[in-house]
């Protein structure tokens, strides 16, 4: 469905941390957005219109009130927040956050959600016990990383929240369902806390909790 009412759409799913911070940045930054929200299982982000919005099959996917459509969600997060607080203009403190935006994908998003999926989502860690065992060790040097840089500031690139902080959040705070201890690394509980408790947080799950989640 087209973006026809002139407002932003989000293609998500219910348990989706990546589509989480997308919806969490639409929340701070207070923008009416429309959700449509797949089921992942049942192949809907397969079909022509959905692959002509994001080739990969994936979401999120984020309708833009002029029809166009982008695809990955840090790269949205860039597009929502310039000229916001959460994106410095360009400069060091800019580049700091793009830093821990390529950190996120690139280091912490396959150890700390392929962990919580299969543990806690697909239920089926006797399927992935060699893989677990390789993410528990990758993220757990991730989560050390990430404690390390918060252990004398509030927030991971600049001084206030920013996407940075949001594009890392979820499956940061999310990590105890894939078997990681939190209790280890204090900084960074903190800061979950604390990103957790900015005006306009939304949680990962908003209506009441359904008998059996849907991924
Ligand atoms: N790098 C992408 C990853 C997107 C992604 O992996 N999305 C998952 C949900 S969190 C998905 O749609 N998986 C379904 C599939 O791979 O078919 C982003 O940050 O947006």
């Amino acid at each position: 469905m087209p973006a026809a009412d002139g407002v932003y759409v989000l293609h998500d799913s219910r348990l989706s941390g990546n589509a989480w911070k997308v919806r969490l940045l639409l929340s701070h930054l207070g923008l009416p957005f429309r959700r449509v929200t797949y089921v992942l299982p049942e192949g809907k982000t397969r079909t022509p219109e959905f692959l002509a919005w994001n080739p990969l099959g994936k979401v999120p996917v984020l309708e833009l009130p002029t029809g166009e459509a982008l695809f990955e969600s840090c790269a949205i997060l860039c597009h929502l927040a310039e000229g916001t607080p959460f994106l410095p203009p360009p400069g060091i403190d800019r580049a700091r956050v793009m830093q821990w935006l390529f950190f996120e994908q690139a280091e912490a998003v396959k150890p700390l959600a392929g962990a919580r999926f299969w543990i806690a989502v697909a239920r089926r860690p006797e399927e992935k016990a060699a893989e677990i065992a390789e993410w528990h060790a990758a993220g757990n040097r991730v989560l050390g990383i990430l404690d390390a840089r918060l252990a004398a500031r509030e927030f991971l690139a600049t001084d206030r929240c920013t996407i940075a902080d949001i594009a890392n959040f979820p499956y940061v705070a999310m990590s105890p369902e894939g078997g990681y201890d939190l209790g280890r690394y204090p900084n960074v509980a903190a800061w979950v806390d604390r990103v957790r408790r900015q005006p306009g947080h939304v949680p990962l799950i908003e209506e009441p909790t359904a008998a059996k989640e849907s991924v």
